[in-house]
């Protein structure tokens, strides 16, 4: 133990909470981890070994040597692997472990739906088991967050979506978010463990992947401002979807361990808009009037089974928790267009300098 791992309070001398991530290279996890060394915990996250470099949203902190290492370590493990799941939280002896680690993208869970129960669902169910084998252990407490998701309502059964609308999910991703969300209030119920749910509705920023649809957009937009890009293509347009901002969402998630009872809640803005809609937002605050003259339908977007509407209550989460979200849908997309026409300025200027040619291709063509 270091002079980092306490903190003065008022002449006395604390230790500083511990918190362990998985997913932490993913938006969430990133957002996350800012989150809670702005409250001064030390975070520890789980990282997957890979060939490129996979932690572009955390090098705020890699490369900040108050943080890395100090306050702030990264662990090579992966979610398919008990063993690593287990060293880490006996190395790091967590008080709080959020499980954000996934295979995410659902149109993705239909080409890989083995990898993605692996990965969701038993991969969470190694989580948990070694939270539990850890407290039976060492009589330590380590609370527990699951990022559960709203893709588990699915065909909806009724709208808005609360806490106890019934799930029918639509995708082997929805699938297996039920498969974990049911193991963790199963865990709570079996061996006591402040374990939560949060049911996430989607939630968006500018660290959001670029094969998600808003970011897609926003990416689109930048570029076809700036002539790198001609056509954007697409799927479905007419899902209605709740978009929140990523930033707000991390909040409820670290809120709901605060709490003295495990629970489950539903975290959304409680509006919804369609994909179109976004387009056009996204569109025309860039300037760009007619999203029609650059907009593509590619069937290859399409899901085999669409969920075709989304929209959250999250009542409880306001009342219990008194979380609420403070970026609305034209706040964000004002965020991330401004973001992602400046990354595109940035582009340019290298394909200006470097007086490399333009290959709109190369931007038009995604795999999801
Ligand atoms: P991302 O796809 O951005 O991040 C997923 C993270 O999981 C990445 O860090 C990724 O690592 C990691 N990961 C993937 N596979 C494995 C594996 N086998 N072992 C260990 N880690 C792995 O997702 P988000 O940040 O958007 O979402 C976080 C969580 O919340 C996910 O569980 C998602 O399903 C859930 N969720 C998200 C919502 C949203 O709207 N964003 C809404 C509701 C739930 P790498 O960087 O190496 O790929
Ligand atoms: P979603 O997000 O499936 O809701 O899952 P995504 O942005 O992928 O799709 C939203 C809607 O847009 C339609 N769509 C397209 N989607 C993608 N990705 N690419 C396209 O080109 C495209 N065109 C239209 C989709 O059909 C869909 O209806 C996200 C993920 O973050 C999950 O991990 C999370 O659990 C849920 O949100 C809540």
């Amino acid at each position: 133990m270091t002079e980092m791992n306490y903190f003065l309070n008022g002449g006395n001398l604390y230790m500083k909470k511990i918190a362990f991530i998985t997913g932490i290279s993913g938006q969430d996890g990133s957002y996350l981890a800012d989150f809670l060394l702005s409250k001064g915990y030390i975070v520890h996250g789980l990282i997957r070994r890979s060939s490129s470099f996979n932690t572009s949203r955390l090098e705020h902190h890699i490369n900040n040597p108050e943080v890395y290492n100090k306050t702030f370590f990264l662990h090579y493990g992966d979610l398919s692997d008990y063993n690593s799941i287990y060293q880490m939280i006996e190395k790091s002896q967590p008080n709080e472990i959020y499980n954000l680690g996934a295979q995410s993208h659902v149109r993705v869970s239909f080409d890989m739906p083995v990898y993605t129960g692996t990965i969701d669902g038993i991969g969470t169910l190694h989580v948990l088991e070694a939270v539990k084998c850890y407290q039976e252990k060492y009589g330590k407490q380590i609370k527990y967050y699951q990022a559960s998701s709203s893709e588990m309502y699915g065909k909806v059964q009724e709208v808005p979506q609360k806490e106890t609308t019934p799930f029918y999910p639509r995708s082997p991703y929805g699938c297996a978010k039920v498969y974990a969300h049911h193991l963790t209030v199963n865990y709570r119920e079996s061996y006591g463990l402040h374990a939560s749910c949060g049911i996430l509705f989607n939630h968006e920023s500018p660290r959001r992947g670029e094969t998600f649809v808003t970011r897609k957009i926003t990416r689109a937009v930048g570029r076809i401002y700036q002539g790198l890009q001609k056509e954007l293509y697409l799927g479905n347009l007419d899902s209605l979807r709740d978009w929140g901002y990523a930033g707000d969402y991390v909040e409820a998630m670290w809120l709901m361990l605060q709490q003295k009872t495990p629970d489950d809640y539903v975290i959304a803005t409680g509006q919804m808009i369609s994909v179109k809609e976004f387009l056009v937002k996204s569109f025309e605050y860039a300037g760009l009037k007619n999203y029609q003259d650059y907009v593509k339908i590619d069937s290859k977007y399409f899901r085999p089974a669409e969920v075709d509407q989304l929209l959250g209550d999250s009542t409880k989460a306001r009342n219990v928790l008194g979380w609420n979200p403070k970026v609305n849908i034209d706040g964000l997309v004002k965020m991330m267009v401004d973001h992602d026409m400046e990354l595109a300025r940035e582009e340019f200027m290298i394909h200006h300098m470097t007086k490399r040619k333009i290959d709109s291709k190369k931007y038009e063509i995604s795999y999801s």
